[in-house]
């Protein structure tokens, strides 16, 4: 019968074949294909969470169509399917990303999930009294809030690297923050209300020179450029698989094997145990250690199907058109009357971001009177709220961009914000 075949197999890997055409891509999204207001959809909020291709939406439905069941569990075929679609995927998202191996990739929710389970297991551990945790003004709240929490429970400090007027972070510093209390040192790839690009080399090697663990929150890195995480140096790198064409809920850990070997479990559970006893239990290998319970079987299938999707157009192709774009919209938002831009001027050290303030309309004004133009943007603190305090603003409006987007896209916010200005004068 039908129903004996495996969908998982299927390849997803449409894109393989194209060549860099935004256009066609943009077909490969259903929902960017629609009206919104009247008026054709312009998505300028990837940095949110991106779009999904169809061989990604085709991914999830074959999996539940066909093959869904518990994974590690069953001996019956769907079982064993539901399995190889899981470690299939856990391999593709480690080649991606240059892990050694595909044990060294945990799934989670997401970026915050995974940055949760650093500090909760490894931190916990690692980290006491007196002890210093480097983070900086530029993070998501995402990769301050795990820190301020292991900090209250272990009595460690915080330690600020702040940022200079054009939102970068401020490396001459670094000698002054980093000692031998260091125990973490933490930060973004690419800040996700600026945009800012960070140079994760340069600060991993001070961090380790004092023997810190390096954490890096890469929810906005691994998104818009080739990363090898073993060329980076890093110990730890946390991602998220919606903002890179794949479906929420999912997200990575990857961690050295020889460190995740090291830390103690996160959350107990099944799945994440080898034997249970009354007051004892043993853990089983990693990754599974640190995948307790259910997990998002579907969600890492679909994020495989995301990693085939970009890999199959090429991440040099990807961050190349969207450079040009970023260069454009830019040039383009500076030149509207009354605008302030955040960020860093120099392209290299920015990634596809634009946040924006406008005279004295307040960001979300300015967001809605954009949406009924068809235009989506995201105003307000975007979970940065040291970044906010530090230019001095409540909030920014801003501007996203990703693969499918063109300089159609930014004209049409550049006519938005004419409205905008129509409205504030
Ligand atoms: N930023 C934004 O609009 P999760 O929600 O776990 O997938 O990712 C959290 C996160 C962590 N770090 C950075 C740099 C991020 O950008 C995000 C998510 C979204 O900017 C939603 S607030």
């Amino acid at each position: 019968m039908g129903m004996s075949t495996s969908t998982l197999g299927r390849d997803t890997r449409d894109a393989q074949q194209m060549t860099f055409d935004p256009v066609q891509l943009r077909a490969q999204f259903p929902a960017l294909d629609q009206e919104i207001n009247g008026k054709p959809l312009v998505y300028l909020d990837s940095a949110a969470t991106s779009q999904k291709p169809r061989s990604v939406i085709e991914a999830l439905d074959a999996y539940y169509q066909h093959d869904n069941a518990n994974v590690h569990r069953g001996i019956h075929e769907l079982s064993r399917r539901a399995t190889e679609g899981y470690e299939g995927a856990r391999a593709k998202v480690a080649s991606w990303i240059g892990a050694a191996r595909p044990e060294e990739i945990v799934f989670t929710r997401g970026t915050t999930e995974a940055i949760n389970l650093v500090a909760n297991a490894w931190g916990l551990d690692h980290v006491g009294e007196g002890d210093e945790i480097v983070l900086s003004v530029l993070e998501h709240h995402s990769n301050i809030v795990p820190w301020q929490l292991l900090a209250h429970r272990t009595g460690a400090k915080l330690r600020y690297i702040e940022l200079d007027d054009q939102g970068r972070l401020r490396l001459d510093d670094l000698p002054r923050l980093l000692n031998d209390r260091t125990k973490i040192v933490t930060f973004s790839h690419v800040s996700n209300s600026l945009g800012t690009v960070n140079p994760v080399k340069e600060i991993t090697a001070a961090a380790h020179a004092v023997g810190a663990l390096v954490v890096v929150d890469g929810a906005q890195g691994a998104v818009h450029s080739k990363v090898d995480v073993q060329d980076l140096g890093v110990d730890c790198y946390a991602f998220s698989g919606h903002k890179m064409c794949g479906p929420t809920g999912c997200g990575a850990l990857w961690a050295r094997h020889d460190l995740l070997e090291a830390m103690s479990p996160y959350q107990g559970g099944g799945e994440m145990i080898h034997v249970v006893g009354r007051d004892e239990s043993t853990w089983a290998a990693v990754p599974h250690k640190f995948e307790a319970g259910t997990p998002n079987i579907s969600g890492a299938i679909g994020m495989g199907a995301a990693v085939d999707f970009l890999a199959g157009i090429g991440m040099e192709a990807i961050e190349s058109h969207e450079r040009q774009v970023l260069e454009y919209a830019l040039d383009q938002v500076r030149g509207v009357d009354g605008v302030t831009v955040y960020g860093p001027d120099s392209l290299d050290e920015r990634s596809a971001v634009v946040s924006f303030t406008l005279g004295d309309a307040h960001p979300h004004d300015i967001s809605t009177i954009l949406d009924a133009e068809g235009v989506a943007i995201r105003a307000g603190h975007h979970c940065a709220q040291l970044v906010m305090k530090h230019f001095g603003v409540a909030a920014t409006a801003r501007a996203s961009f990703y693969l499918y987007n063109t300089k159609d896209d930014v004209d049409r916010l550049i006519d938005g914000l004419g409205s905008v200005g129509g409205i504030f004068g």
